[in-house]
């Protein structure tokens, strides 16, 4: 039987969701207890990935592709991931802000999630955000990122679309980005193309592209300019994401990202509890288990694969 808690969040009950996401932020047993449910009712909804610099305008481009999507009557989530730097630490308002005009609309819900040192680790509870978001029936979910590397190579595999937004003036950039970012992105978005140099970019990225031995049948990265705060070229973007999808469906590619997902969810799930269980193992055992790997008498292979054999009993 489906808790009352499990029920509200199917039936789209903001509270109730809002609660569970500050239980997912906080690293609550009752949270964690709930998200086991809550993924069985997960998988329909439609996952894409914004990342850029600070700045980039990936705020404004989410403001305006949630006016696009609404207009489609689709249901929207957003899930912003706020660094907490001392560069942005005003983002949470500014997000609040932008995306105000939205306030009012039950069918878009956003949230944002502050990036303190979780030991569960970010990708972690921003896939889980993003499991609620689609149990509580959200149809396309956006999550917004900074960063500048990494950041975007662990969006990628969370989303089902990726989008890197770059701005004009970052030509050079674009040449030292690595590979892995070029990659990961299936959307490229060069914003604030009203400022000069947006040509430059696009041709830089242009050229990348180029060089990038694909294999056939492979998905070609768009590139796609806006000019955010006019609203401009939102439809165009709107218009690739579909294309994209459209693209992973009847290519099969799509049952394979899903399928990397859940076996990157399967192995955080193997991980965490084998922490727990670590954590609530006889701490006179695991003493003597140290003192032998000081000593040298067993290795750290040999411990853990003892462990894990305990582990393994006790589940039975
Ligand atoms: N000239 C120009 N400015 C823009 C454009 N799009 C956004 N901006 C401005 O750029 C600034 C940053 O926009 P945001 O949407 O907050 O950018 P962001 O990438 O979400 O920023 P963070 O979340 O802080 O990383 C704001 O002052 C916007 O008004 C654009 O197309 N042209
Ligand atoms: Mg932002």
């Amino acid at each position: 039987m489906e808790s009352e808690l499990i029920k509200k969040v199917l039936d789209g009950d903001v509270r109730t969701a809002a609660k569970l996401i500050r239980g997912i932020e906080d690293e609550l047993a009752d949270a964690f207890e709930a998200l086991e449910s809550v993924y069985l009712h997960t998988g329909r909804a439609y996952i894409v990935g914004v990342a850029g610099a600070p700045g980039a305008g990936k705020s404004t481009l989410l403001g305006n592709l949630i006016g696009v999507f609404r207009r489609r009557d689709m249901k929207v989530g957003v899930v912003a991931i706020d660094p907490t730097s001392p560069f942005s630490g005003g983002a949470l308002l500014g997000d609040r802000l932008r995306m105000q005009t939205y306030g009012t609309d039950g069918d878009v819900f956003i949230r944002s999630l502050a990036t303190r040192g979780w030991k569960g680790g970010l990708a972690k509870a921003t896939v889980n955000t993003v499991h609620v978001m689609d149990a509580m029936g959200k149809d396309i979910i956006f999550v917004e990122a900074v960063g500048s590397g990494q950041g975007e190579v662990d969006i990628a595999k969370v989303a089902d679309t990726s989008i890197i937004v770059l701005t004009p003036g970052m030509g050079d950039e674009v040449q030292m980005m690595k590979a892995g970012i070029l990659e990961a992105a299936d959307i490229f978005v060069i914003n604030k193309a009203d400022r000069e140099g947006a040509a430059s970019v696009r041709s830089a990225l242009e050229l990348m592209l180029k060089m990038k031995t694909g294999r056939p049948g492979d998905w070609q990265p768009c590139i796609v300019l806006t000019e955010a705060i006019y609203d401009t070229g939102t439809e165009q973007l709107a218009e690739g994401i579909l294309k994209h999808k459209e693209f992973l469906v009847s290519s099969g590619q799509m049952e394979k990202r899903r399928r990397v997902r859940a076996e990157l969810e399967l192995v955080w799930a193997v991980e965490s509890s084998l922490r727990n269980y670590l954590e609530s193992m006889d701490k006179d055992y695991l003493t003597r288990m140290i003192d032998d790997l000081v000593q040298r008498k067993i290795s750290p292979q040999s411990a853990a694969a003892l462990i894990v054999n305990i582990a393994e009993n006790r589940e039975r």
